[in-house]
């Protein structure tokens, strides 16, 4: 097991690896940017190191800074978190020619998933469904427009480096194709320098959800089932919740059986999530994302497993110990993610000072959040400042305990999305598990704000 961890991250997830590596026994380092000096959970690590000023470019995203800090700091692996270098297989190259471990995925793995064509034919010849489309990267608006004549309008553009909905057009005739492909090979160059797209039929109401997996070296893989992630705004996640309401259980073993044998094909160990649309008994592969993400807490509370030690845990070697047969899914979870935004101005990021700070508390309630009373949230990062959850015996009870914890929570000194999500926890079709990725966008339309 490795003596010393740094955290090449900041805020929620900073903590929650420190908290993860203090019960494995395992020290930790810190790092941070000037404007994110003083900190509380800087105090929990048992050193904490400054590697430049405020722009994540000159600091969370600078390779030969957060490596000097982790020779310096004598670590012998790094744990990238989410966001930041957590999916950049150059960092990840770097740490491991510096004799560090990068807890995540190998070079190799990171980079045949990083592709999202290459991932697609991947999951492909595994014989998992994907959407129809082009077979890899179209290589001009001609080949765009063949695929399109074949599979039918509406069409969609996705960059092959994509993420987080750049790169990404709907087409609905050979005019939009013709102009979106011009747009989302801009765009694409602009976000990832790789203008490369490919074009799948577009699913107009599909459900997206995910499944975790984890493996170890010897090549066993379990999954712990899925997330549903459907309440998004502008690609970002509001809401997610585990089990989810469109999935029983035979579709949960198809799905769970597809993200088993992706992984192993692309020899994929410690943790990471395979992406599906949902459409009725349908489900369709479309990315792998090789990091821990925001939500995983979800899939914690539900299997019981605390995902970040295992995934330190398999990094260094260790097996898996036990079968797809052991893993649980039990209750419900909720999670909804607290953001410094501005509900009345299109939910625009709201920096500043949190004056005032009371989490909620009691049975199945967890709060990961780095604030206190008196924290600056910096402009420079992220909106969120925190996760709330809630686990229960079963959805409806779910929902009623997050309705209750939410009432709980108190944040003074910036706007959030608070009303947001006591919005959509008394709407209609959200109680009834009735929604998909367009749910937000309808609810937000059809009235003010939160
Ligand atoms: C799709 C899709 C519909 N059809 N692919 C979103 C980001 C990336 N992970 C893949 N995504 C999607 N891929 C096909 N063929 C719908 C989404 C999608 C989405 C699209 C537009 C607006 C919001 C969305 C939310 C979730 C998923």
């Amino acid at each position: 097991m490795f003596k010393r961890v740094l955290i090449a991250n900041r805020g929620e997830i900073a903590l929650r690896v420190i908290r993860a590596c203090r019960e494995l026994g395992i020290e930790t380092v810190a790092v941070y940017s000037k404007a994110d000096a003083g900190a509380w959970y800087l105090d929990l690590a048992d050193e904490a190191v400054c590697i430049g000023p405020g722009p994540s470019s000159e600091s969370y995203l600078s390779i030969p800074r957060i490596i000097s800090a982790a020779e310096i700091a004598n670590v012998d692996a790094v744990h990238p978190g989410y966001g930041f270098l957590s999916e950049n297989s150059h960092f990840a190259e770097v740490c491991r020619a510096s004799n560090i471990e990068f807890i995540g995925p190998t070079v190799d793995a990171i980079e045949r998933v990083g592709d999202k064509a290459q991932a697609k034919a991947a999951a492909k010849a595994c014989g998992i469904p994907c959407v129809d489309g082009s077979d890899g990267p179209v290589k001009d608006d001609a080949q765009a427009l063949e695929v399109a004549r074949r599979v039918g309008y509406p069409v969609l553009i996705k960059a092959v480096s994509g993420g987080g909905g750049r790169g990404m057009r709907v087409a609905h005739n050979d005019i939009s194709l013709v102009s979106g492909m011009a747009t989302a090979r801009s765009e694409a160059e602009a976000a990832f320098g790789d203008s490369s797209v490919y074009i799948e039929k577009y699913i107009q109401n599909p459900r997206h959800v995910e499944i975790q997996v984890l493996g170890d070296r010897k090549g066993n893989v379990v999954h712990l089932g899925e997330r549903d992630c459907s309440v998004q705004r502008r690609h970002q996640k509001v809401i997610e919740e585990s089990p989810s309401p469109a999935v029983h259980p035979k579709l949960r073993k198809r799905m769970g059986a597809a993200a088993v044998k992706l992984a192993k094909s692309v020899g994929y160990h410690t943790a990471g999530t395979v992406e599906f649309l949902v459409e009725g008994e349908d489900f369709y592969f479309i990315e792998v994302n090789a990091r821990i993400q925001v939500e995983h807490c979800v899939t914690e509370l539900v299997t019981g497993l605390d995902l970040i030690k295992e995934q330190i845990r398999l990094a260094a070697g260790e097996l898996l110990g036990y079968g797809q047969d052991d893993v649980r899914q039990q209750g419900h979870a909720i999670e909804v993610r607290i953001c410094a935004e501005d509900p009345d101005r299109g939910f625009a990021p709201s920096p500043g000072t949190v004056t005032g700070w009371r989490v909620p508390g009691g049975p199945g309630v967890r709060m990961d959040s780095h604030m206190e009373p008196g924290a600056r949230i910096p402009p420079n990062y992220d909106s969120m400042i925190g996760k709330l959850l809630v686990h229960a015996e079963d959805r409806p009870r779910a929902i009623a305990r997050m309705r209750r914890a939410l009432d709980e929570l108190q944040v003074e000194g910036v706007r959030t999305t608070v009303g947001l999500h006591r919005r959509i926890l008394s709407n209609a079709h959200f109680e009834k598990g009735d929604y998909s990725t367009k749910f937000l966008d309808s609810l937000l339309a059809s009235g003010h704000g939160a």
